[in-house]
């Protein structure tokens, strides 16, 4: 057998596992002196969500033994939440995947050598290929490894194993962002800095719960000293909501009604920023006229919000001097997610709330390098914001890679939703899924399930053997995570930060970049990454990529730049230098957007139904999303903590106002039976008035609760829309 020479040259044998003198990280916010044991730190940024934390590794003998936030970096400033405090205990647990593991013919799991699983990988997916055509074999990526390691997989898979479909974990997420800001910009650009937070007088929130999805965020929020007036748009009263200025507690999927219902109200007072709608948009006189069908009553009808509430908010809107409005998942996930984001966008338009400290239509991002997978995933854009249909776009990245351009796709790949159906249609035979947890987190989970054991091949990347995704695959590598590698992630606002590697992975557990460079080499197109030797290089070439776009980093140096400057928001076109003035980087401050003229576009559509509304038989609607500041989405890593753990609810619950609750005869703690036309599971009943009469709410971090969930998706952006279906309760 051919021995692998990355592997050779990185193999470690198994080392004995190291007794962690580790002192428990305090659970709140501030700081802690560096544990007495450490004998120096290291700074990282954090690997969970979006805010792009830096936290302080407290170092003993080479490895990472404790952490605390950093003080003094400009996003947290000395602050972290429960999980970045405990984000070394994921890497400790039992059930790490420690070497590869190949199902052998009895069906069973056992470890083999990296050079068996490498060979098997490649005979396997070449067969694949060779047997049903090179597009048979798709990848499934993620929003949460370095931009190196992405871009390494994207060109991969693209440039070097003729792989033409793959998407990520980001199409649950962002993908209806990413849309909105390219149709409605010029270039998927979410235009803020963190500083916003603290300059708005009116910060208008939209399906964002931010106390429990982003805290430090929400920190900053709560720190703001203009007394701001705090808008919740949320059917639920949620955690954000209970501290909230004002809580408009719509019926859910209406949005789109209350965004045009109130530009519409604006434009009837006159409250529109003229002259900035005229020199630097296009298409408002259209818009206008569309809004004109979205009279206050009607709003009110649909919305089931009163006037009062559609009046005051407008007051709001109208009197406010920096109005900023932010999104997340209640807006993204949802079938009309793209226009919905738009509809916001148009109204930081119509009134000027863009470009100046504490404005902005800004889309909160998700996962801690969703941003560095929205620009250089290789997936449906092309490496560095570029697009595979353009073929001037094509050459210009080829000749920076030094590659051919006739191995780069023309399209882009099928969504996430396509791969899935592809496989239902027989188009696609094997998936190589890194670092994502497709089995819990796909919509549709029956169905799901179904296809993934449908399969020829399936591949699962990831840091634990035991994920819903990798106890079905055929072969699992075993993958060091955050902490355990360097690299980069670009946070929610264009932040680049460096990450560090702190710790040793265990067993034969490697990151992903060393996979990825064992698997070009075993696949035999190792020569088209010669120049990839390592992330810092990696980032060096995606840096020259970018030169020319909007995200243009070419003014970073290398990886200490960044470290040095407490990370580098993008744009940072060569010759820039961090300066006091530089270190906050909004966008559109010159009134210019990346369109062909420069001006933002007013895009607008009439709403439509949702695909499943409550019926007599499923009357309940059921929403999902973040249940708890502790849980991370199918919490793999943070159910391995236990201060994380005992902070939240082990098995499944399901909010249920207390007038359902008491029509159905349950209380509060009896187990029920939730089921939808798909499926159903058992759950506790908790009861509160933070949901509505005829809504139910459950949150993601349970394995079981897409079974339920209805496969509907936007129609630009392909992203599903988790926050709605129809479902009955009953008692067990
Ligand atoms: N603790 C923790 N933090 C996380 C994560 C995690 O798993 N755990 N995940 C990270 C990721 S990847 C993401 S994407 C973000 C998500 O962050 P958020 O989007 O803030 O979180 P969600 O709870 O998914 O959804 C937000 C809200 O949308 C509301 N909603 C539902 N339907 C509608 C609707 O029709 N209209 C409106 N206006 N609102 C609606 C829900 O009630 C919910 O309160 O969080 C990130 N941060
Ligand atoms: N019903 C419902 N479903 C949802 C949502 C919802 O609101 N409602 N939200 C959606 C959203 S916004 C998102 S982002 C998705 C998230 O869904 P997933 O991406 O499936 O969730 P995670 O648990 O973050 O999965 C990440 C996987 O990668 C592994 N991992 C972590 N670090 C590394 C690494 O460095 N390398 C490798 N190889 N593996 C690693 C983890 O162990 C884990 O198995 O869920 C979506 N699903
Ligand atoms: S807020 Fe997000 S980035 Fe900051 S410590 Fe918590 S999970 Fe990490
Ligand atoms: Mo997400």
């Amino acid at each position: 057998m051919t021995k692998n020479p990355i592997v050779s040259a990185l193999f470690k044998p198994m080392h004995p596992s190291k007794e962690l003198d580790r002192v428990t990280s305090p659970i709140g916010l501030g700081q802690i002196p560096v544990s007495k044991e450490a004998d120096s730190i290291v700074r990282s940024v954090c690997g969970f969500c979006s805010t792009g934390c830096s936290l302080d590794l407290h170092m003993k003998d080479g490895e990472a033994i404790n952490i605390s936030p950093s003080p003094g970096y400009p996003v947290n400033t000395g602050s972290a939440c429960p999980k970045g405090w405990e984000a070394l205990a994921p890497l400790e647990a039992d059930d790490r995947a420690t070497t590869p593991l190949l199902r052998d013919s009895l069906g069973t799991l056992r470890p083999v050598s990296w050079n068996v699983a490498l060979n098997e990988f490649v005979d396997r997916v070449k067969k694949v290929q060779s047997d049903h055509g090179a597009e048979s074999m798709a990848f499934l990526s993620t929003g949460q490894i370095p931009t190196e390691e992405m871009a390494m997989l994207g060109a991969l898979t693209k440039f070097g194993m003729g792989i033409k479909h793959g998407d990520g974990n980001t199409r649950q997420c962002m993908a209806t962002s990413v849309v909105a800001y390219k149709q409605s910009f010029g270039f998927d650009a979410p235009p803020y800095t963190y500083a916003d937070f603290d300059e708005s007088d009116v910060i208008v929130l939209i399906g964002s719960n931010l106390a429990i999805a982003h805290p430090i965020m929400w920190e900053r929020v709560l720190k703001n000293r203009h007394n701001p007036e705090i808008v919740v748009i949320d059917p639920r009263h949620t955690e954000t909501a209970a501290v909230a200025t004002q809580h408009l507690g719509l019926a859910p999927d209406s949005d789109l009604d209350l965004f045009y219902g109130l530009a519409q109200l604006l434009i009837e007072r006159d409250a529109v920023d003229r002259d900035f709608v005229e020199a630097n948009t296009e298409g408002f006189a259209d818009f206008a006229n569309h809004v004109k069908r979205f009279p206050l009553d009607q709003v009110a009808d649909r919305t089931g919000l009163t006037k009062d509430q559609l009046v005051r908010l407008a007051d709001t809107i109208e009197s406010g001097q920096r109005v900023s409005f932010w999104w997340t998942m209640g807006v993204n996930q949802s079938h009309q997610g793209v226009r919905t984001a738009q509809a916001i966008i148009n109204l930081a338009l119509m009134t000027g709330n863009i470009g100046r400290p504490g404005t902005g239509a800004n889309s909160v991002t998700g996962q801690c390098n969703a941003m560095g997978s929205r620009l250089f995933s290789n997936t449906t854009g092309l490496l560095g914001g570029y697009d595979f249909a353009s073929l001037d776009d094509r050459e210009h990245v080829a000749k920076k890679l030094e590659i051919d351009s006739d191995v780069i796709p023309q399209e882009p790949s099928w969504s996430y939703d396509q791969i899935m159906s592809g496989i239902g249609t027989g188009e696609i035979k094997g998936l190589w899924v890194i670092a994502t947890n497709t089995a819990h987190s796909w919509i549709d989970q029956m169905d799901c399930h179904g296809l993934l054991d449908k399969l020829d091949f399936l591949v699962v990347q990831d840091m634990y053997h035991s994920t819903e995704t990798a106890v079905r695959a055929d072969l699992v590598l075993p993958a060091a995570g955050w902490g355990e590698k360097e690299g980069t992630f670009i946070n929610s606002e264009r932040r680049i930060g460096h990450i560090t590697k702190a710790r040793t992975a265990p067993g034969e557990a490697l990151a992903d970049f060393w996979i990825f460079k064992a698997i070009a080499d075993a696949w035999g197109c190792a020569e088209m990454f010669e120049r990839w030797r390592s992330p810092e290089d990696v980032f060096r070439i995606l840096r020259d990529i970018s030169i020319g776009q909007p995200c243009d980093f070419s003014g970073v140096e290398d990886y200490q730049m960044l470290d040095e400057s407490g990370g580098v928001q993008w744009p940072f076109p060569a010759g820039s230098t961090v300066t006091a003035d530089s270190a906050e980087r909004r966008l559109f401050a010159d009134q210019t957007f990346y369109t062909k003229n420069g001006r933002a576009n007013f895009i607008y559509e009439e709403p439509t139904p949702v695909a499943e509304p409550a019926s007599d038989d499923y009357p309940l609607t059921l929403l999902t999303g973040r249940g708890s500041v502790a849980d991370w989405h199918t919490r793999t890593r943070t159910e391995k903590s236990t201060v994380l753990s005992s902070m939240t609810a082990k098995d499944a619950y399901i909010e249920m106002h207390p007038v359902d609750a008491a029509a159905l005869g349950v209380e509060l703690n009896e187990e029920v039976v939730v089921s939808s036309l798909r499926g159903e599971l058992t759950a506790r009943v908790v009861t509160t008035t933070g949901v509505q009469p005829g809504q139910v709410f459950m949150p993601m971090h349970f394995a079981e609760l897409n079974r339920l969930t209805f496969p509907a998706f936007d129609p630009y952006s392909r992203q599903p829309a988790y926050k709605h279906c129809a479902v009955a309760v009953r008692k067990t």
